[in-house]
């Protein structure tokens, strides 16, 4: 363990540290979906935003990769931080080129800045539709965002709940830009995976130019992170759902920690048993580079080899 990965008054007040994976991580591992907080006295929160995190700095995040074998890092602009992008953008340029990052912006947003985004290492915009996180945008607000973007080459990201793809699918698909799904749509894990909604789900993915960020499990687990034979197997209610996404969409689908866990408030993951989810779902040599290596890489260093 890293100096800054050992339990500190520096290290987040809330969270063990993360066991060291078993699984280790192909070469040039993408680390696809994780955030920065604050640190507030610096980068300080939205006034509109809905919660409060701890402090989760930009040090600490770069001591994650290093210790769990990741590479690169593709940092999200989370609620908190609303469409201030500092704190985010500040982390990305701090990366030396090994992170890349999602914004939020206004409708208002200038070509010119824009281009100091792109120039920074932004490669698309986060559209969030999840309730309890925001309150709901315009669409007409939204779309006049895709098409400031899409020129730049950048996509849009989009977080929702399963239940509210019916209402939101049509436009999605008319957004002029490729899209990335956090979460994998947030399924009721509950639920079968042949069922309608995932079904639903699957089809809307399948319409093309969508990827699929197979993270979270922490989040959509029912039975957490179970102990079985003396071993942990996390969030094993979840893999049917990642596994059926990575055999149908292997091309397109991403992974991400979600470092470092807003929101949470019954279990605090740990990030190393993050990694050991992954043969899980991965099963192969070939899923898991397409997973965290080609396919990330090619959505946010395409041409840049490991
Ligand atoms: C995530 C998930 C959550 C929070 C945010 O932007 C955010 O505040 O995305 C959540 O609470 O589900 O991806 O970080």
């Amino acid at each position: 363990m890293s100096a800054l990965i050992t339990k500190t008054p520096g290290w987040l007040d809330w969270y063990e540290n993360p066991s060291t994976p078993r699984f280790t991580l192909p070469a040039g591992a993408v680390d696809a979906h994780c955030h920065v907080f604050g640190p507030a006295a610096e980068f300080p929160f939205a006034p509109e935003r809905k919660y409060t995190p701890c402090d989760a700095s930009k040090k600490q995040l770069f001591a994650l990769r290093d210790e769990l074998g990741i590479s690169r890092n593709v940092i999200v602009q989370a609620t908190c931080h609303g469409a201030d992008n500092t704190a985010m953008v500040d982390a990305v340029q701090s990366a030396e080129g090994r992170a890349r990052g999602i914004a939020t912006v206004r409708p208002d947003v200038t070509d010119t800045e824009l281009r100091r985004l792109d120039d920074a290492g932004v490669r698309g915009v986060r559209f969030n539709f999840v309730k309890r996180l925001v309150d709901a945008s315009p669409k007409e607000d939204l779309a006049t965002i895709a098409e400031k973007i899409a020129p730049l080459g950048w996509h849009v990201v989009i977080y929702f709940e399963a239940a509210d793809l019916a209402d939101l699918q049509d436009f999605f698909t008319a957004l002029p830009t490729p899209l990335v799904v956090d979460h994998m749509g947030r399924p009721d894990v509950t639920a079968p995976v042949d069922g309608p909604e995932f079904s639903r789900f699957l089809r809307f993915v399948d319409r093309g130019d969508v990827w699929v960020k197979v993270s979270c499990p922490e989040r959509l687990s029912v039975t957490g992170p179970t102990a079985l034979n003396g071993e942990q197997h996390a969030y094993t209610d979840v893999v049917p759902y990642a596994r059926r996404v990575i055999e149908e969409f292997p091309d397109s689908v991403l992974w991400g920690t979600d470092w470092p866990h807003p929101n949470l408030t019954d279990h605090m993951p740990d990030d190393g048993l993050l990694v050991d989810y992954l043969p899980q779902i991965a099963g192969t040599a070939a899923q898991q580079q397409q997973l965290l290596v080609t396919n990330p890489m090619r959505l946010y260093w395409p041409g840049e080899s490991v």
